[in-house]
């Protein structure tokens, strides 16, 4: 659909299906040495489940990973739905209402792929309120216009899959069942930024330096959401080793930018990087990497919206509390019934 063809990816995600289905009927030896096995489920690319013997490390490099992926996806529902009474079209209006629902479908699936760890999810939330554990770097920035939807979905959405795309691929069973799910969903998603964009490109000229300003805006900060470089990435060589992460944040940050040079020429939309030029010899785009510096602030809490963003969480969480309290006494009650 006008040139961001996702097709490739949504093979990637297809045939990772295919190999996750079949990993369930392939059994690997086990001569009851604990790592060993684990090793060997590692190395024969099957998948690590919860019931299955796993080192401490690996476990809480899970938990520390999947716990922030799902804080990002309710985080994430703030910028866009602070746009949902102002769509301007009922059309437009339940599209992004069906997309920030899918956010907190989203957050579902990864928290109770972290539960499968054996920690609750009232703990994974109380630790992003106190500040315990962090969310993506991309939701601290504010959504000024209603373009920012559109550069959302096409940037931030777009480099989400490029990201979770090999995590459909992920050692740990439940994460990689939870985002193929995700992923699938996710596509849908960057084309409906994808389409408010191309929209407004080709609308009258305000529409269309409203859009260029939200690109403008978020190109940089959507190259961040990869991570520090790979040089200053601390948990990259041991997560690739256990086949949590296939690829390392730079690799991923320039199959992105590639991806984008040629979507950003069909929507007649300018990258901000006067230095963006293809490289023969690398076969890759050349580019200005992000400011890490304000990376890591805005991973340290200093970003334009971080008091903000938790704060609203903080509040949902608490007037959301009887709420929970009213849902697990009918829960109980009914199983009271059953007995
Ligand atoms: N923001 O060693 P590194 C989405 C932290 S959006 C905040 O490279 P790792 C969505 C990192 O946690 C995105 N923190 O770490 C889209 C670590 O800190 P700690 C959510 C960041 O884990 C639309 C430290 O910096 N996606 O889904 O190997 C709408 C060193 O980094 C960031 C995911 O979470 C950042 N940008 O690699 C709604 C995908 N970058 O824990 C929602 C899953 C780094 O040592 N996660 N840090 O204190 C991943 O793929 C990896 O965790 C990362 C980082 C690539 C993000």
């Amino acid at each position: 659909m006008y040139g961001n063809d996702f097709a490739p990816l949504l093979e990637q995600v297809d045939s990772a299906e295919r190999d996750l289905r079949q990993a369930a009927g392939q059994a690997v030896e086990n001569d009851g040495d604990l790592q060993g096995y684990f090793d060997a489920i590692v190395a024969a690319d099957q998948k690590v489940e919860p019931r299955d013997w796993m080192p401490e490390a690996y476990r809480k490099t899970l938990i520390r990973q999947i716990a922030q992926h799902a804080h990002s996806e309710i985080i994430g529902m703030q910028p866009e739905g602070n746009w949902i009474s102002r769509a301007p079209s009922l059309k437009r209006k339940a599209i992004l209402l069906a997309k920030v629902q899918d956010e907190a479908g989203h957050g579902l699936y990864l928290y109770a792929a972290a539960e499968t760890l054996g920690i609750s999810r009232q703990e994974l939330v109380e630790m992003l309120i106190e500040g315990r554990q962090k969310y993506s770097s991309i939701f601290n920035y504010p959504t000024l216009s209603w373009a920012d939807v559109g550069a959302i979905g096409w940037l931030v959405d777009g480099a989400a899959i490029v990201n979770q795309v090999p995590l459909c691929r992920c050692s740990y069973g439940p994460y990689a069942r939870a985002m193929i799910r995700i992923c699938k969903e996710e596509s849908f998603h960057q084309r409906q930024g994808y389409e408010i964009l191309y929209t407004l490109s080709r609308g009258t000229p305000e529409q269309k330096a409203m859009a260029q300003d939200a690109v403008d805006r978020w190109w940089y900060p959507s190259l961040a959401m990869f991570g520090p470089p790979d040089s200053d990435s601390t948990h990259s060589e041991q997560s690739m080793t256990w086949k949590i992460k296939r690829f390392s944040n730079d690799e991923l940050r320039q199959r992105f930018v590639d991806m984008c040079v040629q979507q950003a020429g069909v929507l007649d939309l300018r990258i901000p990087d006067p230095d963006l030029r293809w490289n023969a010899e690398r076969g890759a785009h050349d580019y200005t990497q992000p400011d890490y510096g304000e990376l890591m602030q805005v991973i340290k809490g200093n970003g334009p919206c971080n008091r903000q963003r938790i704060e609203h969480r903080r509040r949902a969480y608490e007037e959301g509390a009887w709420v929970r309290a009213a849902a697990a006494a009918h829960a109980a009650k009914k199983a009271v019934a059953h007995v």
